[in-house]
């Protein structure tokens, strides 16, 4: 008995043939005129020639304005000092100070946080270990020049990087937007050059690790010269922590952390030798028009006026739906050709079965050795899982990032490039596929192709942890 699916496929392939056939039938009925034109050029050398500088100049321009390669020279992760370790004692020791809470929400942060995936060593912020339980301006902005000065510093120090030469800074951070900018900061720290153009970016969300290379490789791209640029992905959670007792605010509370990124971009060629990585595609796709996405994750007052990061419970769906339509786009880009003809074809049945069938997802694994899925929450890791249909291995970065480190929201994919590193799993060519989700609703992709295999780093943060992982039950 030959079923449905057969059948189509049958379809499919005659299609095929008759395009194939007709295309050759096209070629050969052009054959005598290609003659033709042969013979016109080699009788005429004049032409010829003419026609030969002709193209030559073409090629050249069509190479001079083609847009720079951008390439990623290194990058570092901050790792807090041990002392900020948020063990499970001092979470609850600081849920018991806090005259804020009654016990039933300390009853719900303590079973969010069991179930949560994230692990016994993720950082805090310091007003977590101070005396006073108030999370202050003072002890947010310590937490954002702690994270930032330290990644910057070693940063500096491994790509041996005079700041002067630093020409574009862009730094992001999700939710603290400090008055001057963290890039002024920045600017004012290391004496930066009066020229060094920057952009400071915020209230964008889990995506905007990916968003701000998107920036920083625009400019790099359409520079005319060699420059660097500075990229700080961080986040200052402190003023983030929701004193209320709304349940869909008091999740943030349980799986906010520390976690702050620097890389080093640039379009010089010369450092293609030394970079390693080349970023090879960008693609951002809003999913603010849709209300339930815009209001997927939404920062708002509670009844008794508490400031905080409603996640609705919307949230999982939402990621999943507007993934699908992310990687409508993106699969044409980068998938191989075996994987695209399956591809077109089942979006082609699903288009004749007027929405009867779903188009099945490709299998990205083909297009990418590794990939760094930002997870902010260990629902949102199970539903990317879902939607691309990913074994255990290919999430496993995510789910130990989330582990070790919680969500330290746009810097984690950094962290899951540092975990395949760790793990040396990387080599000179493989692909690397980056992609992050943003309240808003966006999604970003990065994919990288790698330049170097990968090394001993001496600062890498999974450095004194990485043979305990990955871990068996999660
Ligand atoms: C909590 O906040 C959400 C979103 O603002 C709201 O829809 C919900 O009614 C609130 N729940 C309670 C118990 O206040
Ligand atoms: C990046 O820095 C580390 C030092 O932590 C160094 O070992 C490594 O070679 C550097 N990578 C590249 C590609 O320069
Ligand atoms: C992770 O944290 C970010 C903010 O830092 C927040 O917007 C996002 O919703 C969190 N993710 C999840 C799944 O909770
Ligand atoms: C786009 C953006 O987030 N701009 C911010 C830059 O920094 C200033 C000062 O901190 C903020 O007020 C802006 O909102």
């Amino acid at each position: 008995m030959i079923s449905l699916k057969q059948i189509k496929l049958l379809q499919f392939s005659f299609l095929c043939l008759l395009s194939l056939t007709l295309l050759l039938h096209i070629t050969l009925s052009y054959i005598p005129f290609v003659a033709v034109v042969l013979r016109l050029l080699l009788t005429h050398l004049h032409l010829s020639i003419f026609l030969s500088i002709c193209m030559l100049l073409s090629i050249f321009c069509g190479l001079k304005t083609r847009p720079n390669h951008v390439f990623l020279i290194n990058y570092t992760c901050y790792k807090p000092p041990p002392h900020r370790k948020c063990l499970y004692g001092v979470a609850e020791s600081f849920l018991l100070r806090n005259q804020h809470f009654t016990q039933e929400t300390i009853e719900f942060m303590r079973k969010i946080y069991l179930k949560s995936g994230l692990g016994d060593e993720t950082y805090a912020p310091p007003f977590i270990f101070g005396e006073d339980t108030t999370p202050t301006l003072k002890c947010a902005i310590q937490e954002a020049q702690e994270g930032i000065f330290s990644s910057i510093d070693a940063l500096l120090s491994k790509t041996l990087i005079d700041p002067l030469s630093i020409d574009i800074v862009v730094v992001t951070c999700g939710s603290f937007s400090h008055s001057p900018s963290l890039s002024s900061l920045i600017v004012n720290h290391y004496n930066l050059k009066p020229d060094v153009k920057t952009y400071n970016l915020s209230g964008m969300g889990c995506g905007s690790g990916v968003l701000s290379i998107d920036c920083a490789a625009r400019v790099l791209r359409a520079s005319g010269k060699a420059q660097h640029a500075l990229v700080v992905i961080t986040e200052s959670t402190t003023l983030n922590w929701y004193s209320g007792d709304n349940r869909s605010m008091l999740v943030t509370n349980c799986i906010f952390r520390v976690g702050c990124t620097a890389a080093m971009l640039t379009n010089d060629p010369s450092r293609r030798s030394v970079a390693k990585m080349e970023l090879v595609d960008i693609l951002r796709t809003h999913h603010g028009a849709d209300d339930r996405s815009y209001r997927a994750a939404f920062q708002e007052e509670d009844d008794k006026g508490y400031t905080g990061v409603a996640l609705t419970k919307d949230l999982v769906r939402v990621a999943g739906v507007n993934l699908r339509e992310h990687l409508t786009i993106l699969a044409p880009r980068v998938l191989p050709l075996s994987q695209l003809v399956l591809y077109a074809y089942s979006v082609a049945v699903a288009a004749l079965s007027r929405g009867e069938s779903k188009p099945t997802v490709p299998d990205f694994t083909a297009a990418f050795e590794h990939m760094c899925i930002h997870t902010g929450g260990k629902a949102v890791i199970e539903q990317v899982a879902r939607v691309l249909r990913l074994r255990g291995e290919v999430t496993e970065p995510a789910r130990m990032s989330l582990n070790r480190f919680g969500n330290t929201s746009s810097s984690l994919v950094f962290y899951e490039l540092a975990y395949f590193e760790a793990k040396k799993r990387v080599k000179k060519g493989d692909k690397m596929w980056m992609i992050a989700f943003g309240t808003g609703f966006k999604i970003g992709s990065l994919v990288w192709k790698w330049l170097q295999n990968s090394a001993q780093e001496n600062d890498n943060p999974w450095n004194d942890c990485i043979q305990r992982y990955p871990l068996d039950a999660w």
